[in-house]
Parts: C-alpha cells; sequence; structure tokens
C-alpha cells in the first residue's frame, strides 16, 4: 500500500471533505482522511496507476489548492 499527505488548501467544511474524499475514491484511492485542521488529505492505495499528479489533479478538480504532496 502506496501512502501520501498532502496539503491542499481551501477545504473549510463538511462538504469541501466529501468532495475530496469522493473524487479520490473515484480514482482508486481506497482510504482517504481529510483534517480541516491541519489542511491535509492523506490517501493509500495499492493502485499503482495513481501517482501524485494523479492525486494533485483529482483534488484540484475539485477546486482546491494542493500545496504539497509527499
Ligand atoms: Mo461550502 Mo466547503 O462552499 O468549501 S463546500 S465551504
Amino acid at each position: 500500500m502506496e501512502k501520501k499527505t498532502l496539503i491542499v488548501e481551501g477545504m473549510t467544511c463538511n462538504h469541501c471533505k466529501m468532495a475530496v474524499t469522493k473524487a479520490l475514491e473515484e480514482i482508486g484511492v481506497e482510504k482517504v482522511n481529510v483534517s480541516l485542521e491541519e489542511k491535509t488529505v492523506m490517501a493509500e492505495y495499492s493502485n499503482s496507476a495513481i501517482t501524485a499528479d494523479t492525486l494533485k489533479e483529482a483534488i484540484e478538480d475539485q477546486g482546491y489548492d494542493v500545496k504539497n504532496v509527499q
């Protein structure tokens, strides 16, 4: 299982949290944890087609700004 944590700006409410979670699940991410307080999105996945860039793109498509992926 691959695990990445992204710093995401602009997530303020529970709907934001759901939108990001759903977008990542749709690209095959198995576990998502969003912290509005920490501005972080944690993604765990085993699909090798998923990269830092595909994660970033899926979140940015929802209108949020991805600052860092590690
Ligand atoms: Mo409501 Mo969360 O516009 O951005 S979905 S605050």
